[in-house]
């Protein structure tokens, strides 16, 4: 059976850039608000293709793009309040700089340059992780904290938490993801499951992972499933919305799969069209995400060629900050790796970091 058909979806704007009125949802911002996810979107695609550029140059040693993915990403951040915790991936670059995430550390992650350590205070946003689904068992783990600490259905809806958590559809495929589901099922945790379905895991397809739409499994495991036009910002917003209400009122868990579509490769080292043909790429880039909401905005004269070009203007001076901020990148201290593995460091482990730090500093003296 075939992924199902693009109607059972929710949307909000279709890709001319219509607005489409649905049952249950409906964006509750302004078209300025909107303008600013276009900005946000424009901008995410930049640092995309800026970190890519870098990766291609030797700046980096991987990157994993986002394009395409602009709207699940965007649209999906602006309903995260400052009290919830996310838990991405590794391709979440756009909830990053919505959330205000520090994108020089990020790129640092990818240059080497950053231990990938634990930052509690780094705008409630965990670090990537490279463990497929490993990391849906640690959101569980989150919400169930933040029930028993009092933070999850109190009288002050403003006072209240959850958690997201972002995954791709290959992940779906995990034991971790799926015990994560029962858990989070069982004890009703304050976790909204956001599925990019993006339609490949590197190079395996979506429909030889899943014989029925993945937002159906929820229903399963005794929780709703939604599946939204990942493309559509609007309906990735209301939807995320409705979903992080619920958990923060101790309503329990929601999956949400956003139907959207990896434009560029799954990382830098492969190549996608030793795996896929150009014709499904194409068929995808008419339901670009940026696109439709620029006609929108266009047509309703919220914005403008000027606005468009003073977007560019910013987008070029942020790019060229981005490449000065990753190449002046300070150079670790690898000697730190020991440091982080144990509260307290055993002997073997001190002789075998003496040991390299003498190592590299033989290169230094030759
Ligand atoms: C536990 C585990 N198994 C396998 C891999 C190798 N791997 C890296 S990415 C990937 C595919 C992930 O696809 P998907 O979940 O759809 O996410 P996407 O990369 O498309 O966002 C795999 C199998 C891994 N990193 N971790």
């Amino acid at each position: 059976m075939a992924a199902a058909a693009d109607e059972d979806f929710v949307q909000l704007l279709d890709p001319a850039g219509n607005r489409v009125e649905h049952p249950d949802f409906s964006y509750s911002g302004s078209d300025t608000d909107l303008a600013a996810s276009l900005r946000d979107m424009v901008l995410t695609r930049r640092f995309d293709a800026e970190a890519t550029a870098l990766q291609r140059k030797g700046e980096l040693g991987l990157w994993p793009p986002s394009l395409g993915q602009e709207a699940a990403q965007v649209g999906s951040a602006k309903a995260i309040a400052d009290t919830d915790r996310i838990v991405p991936s590794y391709r979440e670059h756009g909830v990053a700089w919505v959330r205000g995430v520090d994108l020089k550390a990020l790129l640092g992650v990818f240059r080497g340059s950053a231990m990938v350590d634990y930052h509690p205070d780094d705008k409630n946003f965990n670090l990537y992780t490279w463990v497929i689904g490993g990391h849906l068992l640690l959101s569980v783990g989150l919400g169930m904290a933040m029930q028993r600490d009092g933070r999850v259905g109190g009288p002050d809806p403003d006072a209240n938490s959850a958690v997201i958590t972002y995954f791709g559809d290959g992940a779906t495929s995990q034991g971790d993801v799926n015990e994560s589901f029962v858990f989070a099922s069982s004890f009703g945790a304050p976790v909204v499951f956001f599925c990019q379905n993006n339609q490949w895991a590197i190079s395996e397809p979506i429909a030889l992972q899943s014989k029925i739409p993945l937002y159906r499994r929820a229903a399963g495991f005794g929780f709703p499933g939604v599946r939204v036009d990942g493309n559509d910002v609007l309906a990735c917003e209301a939807v995320t919305r409705w979903a992080l209400e619920r958990a923060r009122r101790g309503d329990g868990p929601t999956l949400i799969e956003a139907y959207t579509y990896r434009m560029g490769a799954h990382t830098t080292s492969d190549d996608p069209t030793k795996y896929r043909g150009s014709d499904e790429l194409d068929a995808w880039r008419a339901k670009d995400p940026i696109e439709r909401v620029k006609a929108y905005l266009l047509r309703q004269g919220t914005i403008d060629q000027r606005w468009l070009d003073d977007l560019a203007a910013e987008s070029d001076a942020l790019g060229e900050q981005w490449r000065a901020d990753c190449v002046g990148l300070p150079e670790p201290d690898l000697a730190q790796w020991w440091d982080r593995v144990y509260a307290e460091t055993p002997h073997a482990l001190l002789t075998q970091r003496d040991d390299f730090v003498a190592y590299r500093a033989s290169f230094e003296e030759a």
